[in-house]
C-alpha cells in the first residue's frame, strides 16, 4: 500500500505533472492512457511499425514528456535505475524505473503500444538490447535480443528462482500496462555489473516452471531456463539515473 501511493502520488502531484509523466494512473483518463492510445493508434498489434520516428516521438510521455531526456525521466520516487524499453523494430514502449529502499528493490513498468495479454517480464543478464543477435550461450542461434543471455542469476537456481524473475505484466486491451512490483532477489550492483543487465518483455505469458506432473514428468531444461513465455518483444538497458 505504502509503496503503491508513494510511486504514484509523487508522479501526479498536479495536472501538469500527470500531462508531463507517464504513470499516473490514479484518475481516469490519464495523460498516460492518452499517451499509449495514441501509440496504440500509430503502431499495428504486431509492433511492425516501420515508421519509427513519429511512434517514438509519441511515446516520449514514457520518458517524461516535451523537452525531457530519456535519463532524466523519472516515473517513479526515488528512482535510482531505469530502463527505456523498445521493441527490435526501434518503438519506444515505456520505461522500468528501479527504486531501492534497504534490501528492497521496487520495480515500476509504464508500458503501451504493445499486444494485450500476460507478458513474461525478467531482468536479462546482459546490457544488450540488439535486434537480430546471438545467443551468447550459443552463438548458433540468432534472434531478437538475444545477446542479452538468460536471466539474471540463471546459473544459480531454476526458473522462477533466478534474481531477475519478476511478477509478469497484464497489457491492458488498449495496449498499455502498469505494474509495480517489490523483490529483496537482488540489488543494483548485480543489475549495474560490468556487463551491465536489460530488462525484457516476452511475446507471451510465463508459466513460471509451473508444470504438473499429469502434463510432463518435470519442467524441462528449457521451462527451468525461461519459463517459456516466448520471443524477446520488448527489451531495455538498465542505466543509473545517478
Ligand atoms: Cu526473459
Amino acid at each position: 500500500m505504502n509503496i503503491h501511493g508513494r510511486v504514484f502520488s509523487a508522479g501526479c502531484a498536479g495536472a501538469a505533472l500527470a500531462i508531463a509523466l507517464t504513470g499516473c494512473s490514479s484518475g481516469s483518463g490519464s495523460a498516460g492512457s492518452e499517451a499509449a492510445a495514441a501509440l496504440t493508434t500509430g503502431q499495428t498489434t504486431t509492433g511492425q511499425t516501420p515508421a519509427s520516428s513519429p511512434t517514438a516521438t509519441g511515446s516520449s510521455a514514457s520518458a517524461g514528456g516535451a523537452g525531457s531526456s530519456a535519463s532524466g525521466a523519472s516515473s517513479a520516487a526515488g528512482t535510482v535505475a531505469q530502463a527505456q524499453l523498445a521493441t527490435p523494430q526501434g518503438v519506444e514502449v515505456g520505461t522500468v524505473s528501479f527504486a531501492v529502499d534497504g534490501d528492497v528493490v521496487t520495480v515500476t513498468a509504464e508500458v503501451e503500444g504493445l499486444p494485450a495479454g500476460f507478458k513474461g517480464f525478467h531482468i536479462h543478464a546482459i546490457g544488450k538490447c540488439e535486434p537480430n543477435s546471438p545467443n551468447p550461450a550459443d552463438p548458433s542461434k540468432v534472434g531478437d535480443f538475444l545477446s542479452a543471455g538468460g536471466h539474471l542469476g540463471a546459473s544459480a537456481a531454476a526458473h522462477p528462482g533466478h534474481q531477475g524473475d519478476l511478477s509478469s505484466l497484464e497489457v491492458r486491451s488498449d495496449g498499455s500496462a502498469e505494474l509495480v512490483t517489490t523483490t529483496d532477489a537482488f540489488d543494483l550492483d548485480a543489475v549495474l555489473d560490468a556487463d551491465g543487465s536489460a530488462v525484457m518483455v516476452h511475446a507471451g505469458p510465463d508459466n513460471f516452471g509451473n508444470i504438473p506432473t499429469r502434463y510432463a514428468p518435470a519442467p524441462d531444461a528449457d521451462t527451468q531456463a525461461t519459463g517459456d513465455s516466448g520471443g524477446r518483444a520488448a527489451c531495455g538497458v538498465v542505466t543509473a539515473t545517478g
